[in-house]
């Protein structure tokens, strides 16, 4: 018995050892606004009118599940306990109610009516693409994103967006300690879009599927290699947002995270002179001295 009670014992120390190492490494990341939170189970909060329709409709879908799971669960249930043959229940012998065919055609008809309406018109929503106020071509290439701003305010910047690389040598070394809340998800260059206005996104990529997604957005679209699909957003507030690569890409596919910066409009516009700034004397440089562009290159990725 005592023997017993020390085994018991043993095991409830190693659980709630077990249990502490659980809650303090959830506790060592916080929430990332605009990103995933830590144990969260719904969808991201969301940053688009899109995102938030997605969202409540998934509300209304599960409502709609769990009450068809109650009725069907309860009447069967209800039918198995009261007509069960130890209480002398005697079966009915009954053959091909119209009535009964008639109402199980309809009901599920009906209710998917009732589902299609709003999914529809949101479905439609997401693939309306007309009048952006600013469109970007996202271009995969494996493992980073490539940003070119094709039409409206910032035409012609064009950018480089990887993983930073303080997070790849933390993934490297084993991710141990103390992890920074956007682990995996901070970019050296944010794609950076502002407030209120429309974006389309195009996708391509140059290798390999990859997919586009921003969740707080309501977006994914896939990157595809010789085709072009587009997918847009209009975030309602400012701050950083993030996604990943949607797609299983190759052995960094989890390294080609996807962070969008929503600026105020008056700061997006400066952030575009201050680009446009950059661009100007190396473009004039290049244009200079096309030999000093060559020794400039940047050293290609180690394989
Ligand atoms: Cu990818």
């Amino acid at each position: 018995m005592n023997k017993l009670s020390q085994h018991w014992k043993k095991i409830a120390n190693c659980s709630a050892l077990a249990l502490a190492g659980l809650t303090t490494s959830a506790f060592a990341v916080k929430d990332l606004p605009g990103g995933p939170a830590v144990n969260q189970l719904n969808l991201h909060a969301p940053a688009t009118k899109l995102a938030a329709d997605q969202a409540s409709l998934h509300v209304f879908m599960m409502i709609i599940c769990l009450v068809i799971f109650v009725v069907v669960f309860g009447v069967m249930f209800y039918s198995i306990l009261k007509h069960r043959k130890s209480l002398g229940h005697k079966p009915a012998h009954f053959h091909e109610s119209v009535k009964v065919e008639i109402a199980w055609t309809l009901a599920p008809f009906i209710i998917v009516i009732f589902m299609a309406i709003p999914a529809t018109k949101t479905v439609i929503a997401q693939k309306d693409t007309s009048n952006a106020d600013l469109t970007i071509k996202a271009t995969g290439h494996q493992w980073r994103w490539g940003y070119d701003y094709i039409k409206g305010e910032g035409e012609g910047i064009s950018f480089i967006s990887s993983l930073d690389n303080s997070h790849r040598i933390l993934s490297n070394s084993g991710a141990k300690g103390d992890m920074p809340d956007d682990y995996l998800l901070k970019v050296d260059n944010p794609l950076v879009v502002p407030v209120g206005k429309k974006i389309r996104i195009i996708t391509t990529a140059s290798d390999v599927i990859h997919a586009f997604a921003v969740p707080s957005f309501g977006i994914k679209q896939d990157a595809i290699p010789g085709f072009v699909r587009d997918t847009h957003f209009l975030a309602e507030r400012t701050g950083m947002f993030y996604g990943q690569c949607q797609e299983l890409c190759g052995k960094e596919h989890a390294y080609m995270p996807i962070n969008v910066q929503v600026l105020s409009e008056a700061d997006y516009s400066a952030w575009v002179q201050k680009k446009k700034a950059e661009a100007a004397p190396a473009t004039a440089k290049n244009e200079a001295a096309p030999a000093a562009q060559v020794a400039q290159a940047p050293v290609s990725e180690k394989k």
